[in-house]
């Protein structure tokens, strides 16, 4: 064992699989995320963003004496530029995940891709029509070639508008225009804010920062919100599944496969060969029961939402999962995927392998991912993992598992509001008019070890639904509340009295577990169609809504927080700002973007500050609306009803594990 320190694992993480696991690495002296964090400051230059490293004359630190670099470039310009460039990195991340999407549901509907199905032509007509395909006496497949055509075309247009731009409130559209940040074309917009970071060029902070709420608009109705669209057509629109979390979700006498990374093309086909019956003889043939399947990061959510896999972990746990020596093969394809992973496994049996054409880990094994050949790469993928079951070593599996509820797209909030004859976003308005659910947030993003693991996401998640107010979640935060138990119905007896009514009414949890990254953009339909329904004023900047990535560190989570900013949601991201070496940069994307947008994107690292600053930031905007003041004491003060009076949920069954 190394010689080191011991180190205090609770104060890393509030998750007791995570301790757990924290102190096999400690024991086993095996490196993780964690143990880095602490042995690798980050450097407080770049950390505020006064690094300029865009020539060679460079890089430029702006400390002390220091106010510009070699070329004139002032703290305000460099803080932008920086700002902005982590908005076109992250765009792009989710933008090229959505173009493949469009390209796999070509290859699907010209049938190159025999693997892959229409599965939601309902949805598929919907988006037709968003596109301006006509569907109306065509095929399924005709109109799938038609609108896969029409979306890549969205990715290199040149000219003019996204389509998407209309699913925006006609004031929000305006808003835009007026500012002239309409997006024009997906691919254009990341290009032109390389161009303009370039040594020499766009030299105006504010400037600067006009083109990133631009660029981050691309992401969101653009790239992103195709992906969710196309995944839903391939895949299925989520509804409701219940599932487990966590590591207890592993199995000691299956084959257990973790698919890590973000696209769902090459997750589900492992999800269908699993239950192939010559797979599982195969796995059987090896001493093994079956395969156990879950998942981290995004591909998780992708496939807890339609396939009702269990989530192991977010993204810090991708390592300690490895430790657990109970994993047969860790299958990666693009995203949030750490190289460290690689090192954990040479300690344990675990095979690494990555399967995109655009990630290579070097030590990993590499099965290209094709979706031509979809299932037959699927299947060789899992018996690589079942040839490795034989191989295992001593496993440690912590006993600790957690229920869950997901699979809330907008549709099926749409169809839980209002029923299959009124699909309706109407009764939460009129629930937020009432006052009963005093305002909505989503509360999203990554983990970051700067922060106690999981401690920000689940503090301000539970202090949203205290105090009333109803939260959507995705991504990593979303795994966090399920590790928890956030997203079972049973947590509406935590929150406070009018949400909790709500909830009862409807049968549903507090916290709606809305998907994966990309699917942030089902929380922008959401928001445009609360504000096109009527009651909460016109745009969504009016709603009495906010934002949160508590614990992010990518430049996705950057992008996203812009988009919604951009989109009229004040949103507040915590660990701490890119951009605090200047104040000037935060004063304009907090005040000025407020008055040009109607929104502002706060970097607060105290999450307790975050969240008492958005529930007066949620009040004021219903003063606005001139809705009543919210009271915690008018609804449900009935003292003769308790919770579980007339019904036992625990009789029901409907969200129990199989
Ligand atoms: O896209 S929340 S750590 S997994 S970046 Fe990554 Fe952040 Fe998790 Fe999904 Ni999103």
């Amino acid at each position: 064992m190394a010689e080191e320190k011991r180190s205090e694992p609770t104060k890393k993480t509030i998750d007791p699989v995570v301790v757990e696991m924290l102190e096999k690495a400690q024991d086993e002296g095996v490196s993780t995320a964690f143990r880095r964090a602490e042995e690798t400051k980050p450097c407080p230059i770049g950390h505020e963003g006064n690094c300029c490293k865009n020539c060679f004359m460079g890089p430029c630190r702006l400390v002390g004496k220091t106010t510009v670099g070699i070329c004139g470039a002032t703290k305000e310009t460099v803080s932008a530029r920086n700002l902005i460039r982590w908005i076109a990195a992250g765009a792009a991340a989710h933008s090229d995940h959505g173009r493949d999407m469009a390209h796999t549901l070509l290859a699907a509907a010209t049938g190159e891709a025999p693997d892959y199905q229409i599965k939601d032509e309902k949805k598929l007509r919907a988006v037709a029509h968003y596109l301006d395909v006509p569907e109306e006496g065509r095929s399924k497949e005709e109109v799938a070639v038609d609108v896969a055509k029409v979306a890549l075309g969205e990715f290199g247009r040149q000219e003019g508008e996204l389509l998407y731009v209309r699913r925006a409130p006609a004031k929000r559209q305006e808003i835009w225009r007026k500012l002239g940040i309409v997006p024009r074309g997906i691919d254009r917009e990341v290009v032109e804010t390389l161009h303009r970071t370039h040594i020499g060029n766009d030299q105006d902070a504010e400037h600067i920062l006009l083109h990133g709420l631009r660029n981050a608009l691309a992401d969101g109705w653009g790239g992103s919100m195709l992906s969710t669209d196309i995944s839903d057509i391939l895949f299925g629109t989520p509804g409701p599944v219940a599932a487990s979390s966590n590591f207890g979700s592993l199995r000691e006498d299956e084959v257990n496969v973790v698919i890590h990374g973000h696209e769902p093309t090459l997750s589900e086909l492992i999800v269908a060969a699993a239950s192939d019956p010559e797979i599982v003889e195969y796995a059987k043939s090896k001493g093994a029961k079956g395969i156990n399947l879950s998942g981290i990061c995004c591909t998780a959510n992708e496939i807890l939402m339609r396939q009702g896999v269990p989530l192991l972990g977010n993204f810090l746990a991708q390592e300690l999962a490895i430790l657990t020596g109970a994993i047969e093969a860790m299958v990666v394809d693009i995203q949030c995927i750490m190289q460290g992973i690689v090192e954990v496994a040479e300690n344990y049996h675990t095979k690494i392998i990555s399967t995109s054409p655009k990630a290579k880990i070097a030590g990993a094994t590499h099965i290209e991912f094709d979706e031509h050949k979809a299932m037959e790469i699927a299947k060789s993928i899992l018996r690589t993992a079942i040839d490795n079951f034989p191989n295992r070593g001593e496993v440690h599996i912590p006993d600790i598992q957690d229920r869950l509820v997901a699979g809330f797209s907008h549709e099926y909030i749409a169809y839980m509001l209002g029923g299959s004859l009124r699909e309706s976003f109407r009764p939460l308005n009129d629930a937020i008019m009432a006052g009963r659910i005093r305002g909505a947030a989503g509360v999203v993003g990554c983990n970051n070890p700067r922060v106690t693991h999981d401690d920000p996401h689940l503090y301000i998640v539970k202090e949203l639904i205290k105090n009333d107010v109803l939260v959507v979640t995705t991504g990593c935060n979303a795994i966090a509340c399920a590790k928890q138990g956030l997203l079972t119905p049973e947590v509406m007896d935590h929150c406070g009295p009018g949400l909790r009514e709500v909830c009862q009414a409807i049968g549903i949890p507090p916290v709606l577990h809305m998907g994966s990254c990309v699917d942030n953009t089902r929380i922008l339909t959401v928001v445009a169609q609360s504000a096109t329904e009527g009651g909460l004023g016109e745009d969504i900047s009016d709603l009495p809504v906010a934002g949160f990535a508590p614990e992010w560190m990518s430049e996705k989570a950057i992008s996203i927080g812009v988009y919604f900013v951009a989109s009229g949601v004040t949103t507040w991201m915590g660990v701490g700002s890119p951009v605090a070496g200047s104040a000037e940069v935060t004063r304009m994307i907090t005040e000025g973007w407020k008055e040009k947008v109607g929104a502002a994107f706060y970097f607060e690292p105290d999450h307790r500050k975050a969240v008492e600053e958005a529930l007066a930031h949620i009040d004021a905007k219903r003063k606005a609306l001139k809705l009543e003041e919210y009271s915690p004491t008018k609804y449900a003060q009935s003292k003769t009803y308790l919770p579980g009076d007339y019904y036992a949920p625990e009789k029901h069954g409907a969200y129990s594990l199989k």
